[in-house]
C-alpha cells in the first residue's frame, strides 16, 4: 500500500523506498528480498539511531504475522534501490518487486514524492 519514494537530488546514487505491507493470509510472510529494472542494486535496510548517530543496517528477512502489516518509513525500515539507471524527477513511478520466502512476489510502482525537510536519509 502506499508506495513511494522521497525525491532526491539528480546526482544521487541511491534512493529509499517505503511502504506498508498487509499480510491479509492466515499464515505469517516473509520477505525476503526486493529488486527493481530500474537499478542495479536492491537491498532492506534498517535505519536506527546509535549514540545519536544514524546508522543503516542490511536485513537479511522480515517476517509479517498473519493478519500483519510491515510499515516502512524514514527513519526506519526502508528499501534501499542503489545504482539508478534512469533518472529519477518528482511524479516517477518506480516498478519494486518484492519477494517473499514462500516464492510469492508482489509489484509495485513507487510513486516519487517530496520528502518533508526534516526527514533526512543520508548515505
Ligand atoms: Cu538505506
Amino acid at each position: 500500500m502506499d508506495p513511494w519514494v522521497p525525491l532526491a537530488p539528480p546526482a544521487a546514487k541511491a534512493h529509499a523506498a517505503f511502504v506498508m505491507i498487509h499480510n491479509h493470509s492466515d499464515n505469517p510472510k516473509t520477505l525476503i528480498s526486493a529488486s527493481s529494472e530500474n537499478y542495479k542494486m536492491v537491498h532492506i535496510h534498517q535505519s536506527e539511531e546509535k549514540d545519536g548517530v544514524a546508522t543503516m543496517s542490511m536485513v537479511e528477512q522480515i517476517q509479517i504475522p498473519a493478519g500483519g502489516m510491515l510499515t516502512m518509513k524514514p527513519g526506519g525500515l526502508h528499501i534501499m534501490l542503489m545504482g539508478p539507471k534512469t533518472p529519477v524527477n518528482l511524479g516517477d513511478e518506480i516498478p519494486v518487486t518484492l519477494n517473499f520466502e514462500d516464492g510469492t512476489s508482489v509489484e509495485l510502482k513507487a510513486l516519487v514524492k517530496k520528502r518533508h525537510a526534516h526527514t533526512q536519509h543520508t548515505h
